[in-house]
């Protein structure tokens, strides 16, 4: 088994019956394992809905650390189609060229900086200053602001002490509420101040809701964002053949993207609430019970992916679901893609090849099922081109 590898827990329960099944905190879930049955509920929003009590779809549930509801992705149709029409041009801008030049600045920088280290700790010094920088380009405030971030580690909600930490949670719920407050007394051109602005069945957003956006932007693409990336440079370390390939044919880099998101789906599972009695996988889901969309399952299934867990990197059909699936698919799918377009591009462009030193897996417990979804801490030594 190579290192950087992220094994298939899912394999025989998805092929066997198609769900599995995992405790949490006394609300237990159901995980839909197979892609055709994660893409039909995630389409049927009325018996499978997102709009429960906040924090309930996450998994392991954030019920019991906060009130606040994430919008627009705890939030049911038709009132979740009003907020995302009113994010959606907001989270498209890292399409625009200044923005990719500034994410090229920021990961070149970064490269560079790892160059010439000889030990670097992959998640700590790269992938959480990168995420953390790249996201002043998406709020649209100054660079210095992601120093604090950088400050708060991997995770908002979890930390190595707990998987719910409220004390960590009310660093977040804190600053947020400042920076509200701020953008309140001085409005500018950040993304607050545009919410705070924007309106929604004629009447303007409340502060409550503004924070319900700014969390889920804070928290949805943070650990994920940094596996992604710290995964990247795991399987770049084993496959220097990959990065030669990107480097002579950048245009494959946008499929290799996607089968690496694919892969390493870098968000395990999403929940719902079933609303009336029904059935899934021709298993009794009972209303007020918890199922989960299990991306990281669909993503290896057989019967659409051929070869489901060896990454071909300019793997041409490839209706992954590592983004979700559906009228709540990631907001921040836009940015994430380009911050792994630009750190592909980067890399393929100064890196020669990368040794890893040592590392420390990332295994989530999802009770009968134990999924590798990154590292702890890999350290690796970068190798220039010339
Ligand atoms: C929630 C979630 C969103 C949750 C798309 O995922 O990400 C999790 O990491 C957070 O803990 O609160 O934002």
């Amino acid at each position: 088994m190579k290192k950087s590898a992220l094994p298939d827990p899912f394999a025989q329960a998805r092929e066997a019956k198609g769900y599995g099944t995992v405790e949490d905190q006394n609300d237990p879930v159901t995980m839909l394992l197979r892609l055709k049955d994660v893409r039909k509920t995630a389409k049927d929003t009325k018996t499978f809905q997102s709009g429960a009590a906040p924090g309930r779809i996450v998994v392991p549930s954030e019920v019991s650390i906060r009130d606040t509801r994430q919008i627009p992705f705890e939030v049911d149709p038709p009132m979740h189609g009003e907020y995302r029409a009113l994010l959606e041009d907001w989270f498209k801008r890292p399409e625009q060229p200044d923005y990719r030049e500034s994410l090229e600045e920021i990961i070149t920088e970064l490269v560079d900086e790892a160059l010439q280290m000889d030990r670097l700790e992959v998640m700590e010094q790269f992938a959480l200053k990168l995420q953390s920088r790249a996201l002043t380009l998406l709020l649209n405030i100054p660079y210095e602001e992601s120093e604090t971030w950088i400050g708060w580690g991997m995770h908002v909600f979890r930390s190595e002490e707990s998987a719910l930490d409220v004390d960590k949670a009310a660093i977040l719920y804190d600053y947020i509420d400042a920076q509200i407050d701020k953008a309140i007394e001085h409005p500018g051109d950040d993304l607050y101040s545009v919410l705070l602005n924007s309106e929604i069945e004629g009447r303007k957003l409340t502060k409550e809701e503004v924070k319900g956006v700014m969390i889920l932007t804070f928290a949805g693409g943070r650990d994920t964002v940094i596996n992604a990336v710290t995964n990247s440079i795991a399987y770049f370390a084993e496959h220097p053949e990959s990065l030669t390939r990107l480097d002579n044919e950048p245009e494959i880099t946008a499929h290799a993207v996607e089968e690496l998101v694919r892969y390493f789906s870098p968000l395990t599972h999403m929940g719902r609430v079933v609303t009336e009695d029904t059935q899934v996988c021709e298993h009794a889901a009972k209303a007020d019970t918890r199922v989960s969309l299990c991306w990281a399952s669909a993503n290896r299934d057989a019967s659409t992916f051929e070869n489901p867990n060896e990454i071909v990197i300019d793997r041409k059909m490839n209706p992954h679901v590592g983004f979700g699936f559906g009228i709540h698919k990631c907001l921040g799918a836009t940015h994430a893609r380009q911050v792994l377009r630009v750190l592909l591009g980067v890399l393929a462009q100064k890196v020669k090849s990368i040794d890893i030193l040592e590392q420390k897996d990332n295994i989530e417990d999802w009770g009968e099922f134990q999924r590798k979804v990154g590292y702890d801490s890999i350290q690796v030594k970068f190798h220039g081109k010339d």
